[in-house]
């Protein structure tokens, strides 16, 4: 049986006390998490803006890019703000799991409050806030704001607690990551006896295919091909693919993670041909200690150690093959 590590040297800062005290000290409130909002960012705003109006606050959540429409049912979302810029002023701004304000979509400038709070659980963090709540063990900035009701002694409502528990259960990924740690199932089982509903939840985050995205899914599966002694598994899509299953670009989320599904894939890879001819967009997956940032920087891209695209100009296969070629070199 595999253990889990002990954590290395985490990296924390909880200054949960400063925190309360700004809560209950201030009187307007700039909420806002990072752009391609995710259900951590969006549940976890939300639930902020409902603890602040029960303390009497005025509390607004805005975002720079639309709020997907599957987190759309979390109470409070449709009062989400989406806009390029935010002109008026607020006492202060919550950034939610931002390393600078430039990830958040520039909404405010620092001119604008009075004093700004920074909320992450990621390990990139950067102390950019006048209170800085960095906590690279949280599983989710749903966890540090759950954490954040517990020390002001706040019962959570059960309007909050869905939007928490969106933001625990996408940030693990059902409970199937690395970080669904000990104090993330016991956050799990609190939130349960607020009284929220794990199904109606799963419904509404996850039942939400269009029957033209699972065409297109489908039809990408059928191109998946295992090389380098199975460890590296590619799939295309060509521009065909969209017309031919009524779908669009938006549809391609999610379809490399299938090509980790497999045993003993290292790498996984989903290129696509792009609206501009001869550009193909690669998308990168890695498992274990294999590093497709590297892959990605090298081609002019970037992401992260596990994660990664870039840009690169040739046909699907050209493509492919450049690809493949260089992470066998890295040593896959
Ligand atoms: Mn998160």
């Amino acid at each position: 049986m595999k253990k889990n590590p002990k954590t290395k040297t985490p990296k924390i800062n909880r200054p949960l006390a400063d925190i309360a005290r700004a809560l209950r000290r201030y009187e307007t409130f700039f909420i806002a998490g990072h752009m391609k909002p995710d259900g951590d960012t969006i549940g976890t705003a939300l639930a902020l803006a409902s603890l602040l109006k029960r303390l009497g606050k005025k509390a607004f959540v805005y975002s720079r890019e639309e709020v997907p429409a599957n987190l759309c049912f979390i109470p409070g979302a449709r009062r989400i703000v989406v806009t390029e810029k935010v002109r008026r002023e607020f006492d202060c701004a919550i950034i939610l799991e931002c390393k600078d304000l430039a990830r958040m979509g520039d909404l405010i400038t620092p001119d604008q409050v009075r004093t700004i709070i920074n909320i992450d659980h990621h390990a990139d963090f950067n102390p950019f806030g006048a209170i800085n709540y960095l906590d690279s063990t949280a599983s989710s900035s749903a966890e540090q704001v759950f954490d954040l009701f517990s020390f002001m002694k706040i019962p959570i409502h059960c309007n909050e607690a869905e939007g928490l528990y969106v933001g625990l259960v996408t940030d693990t990924g059902q409970f199937q990551h690395a970080n669904a740690s000990p104090s993330a199932l016991r956050m799990g089982a609190r939130l349960l006896e607020v009284g929220i509903v794990p199904d109606h939840i799963y419904d509404n985050l996850y039942a939400s295919n269009s029957l033209s995205s699972l065409h297109l899914l489908g039809s990408t599966l059928l191109t998946l091909e295992k090389t380098a002694d199975g460890k590296i598994a590619a799939m295309t899509i060509p521009r065909s693919s969209y017309r031919r299953t009524g779908s669009d670009v938006t549809e391609t989320d999610g379809i490399i993670n299938f090509a980790m599904t497999m045993p003993a894939v290292v790498v996984g890879v989903l290129l696509r041909e792009t609206e501009v001819k001869g550009q193909i967009k690669v998308s990168l997956r890695a498992r274990g200690t294999f590093n497709v940032n590297a892959v990605a920087h090298h081609f002019g891209g970037g992401g992260h150690k596990k994660a990664a695209g870039c840009t690169l100009t040739g046909t699907l296969s050209s493509v492919k093959k450049t690809i493949i070629d260089f992470v066998v070199k890295q040593g896959v």
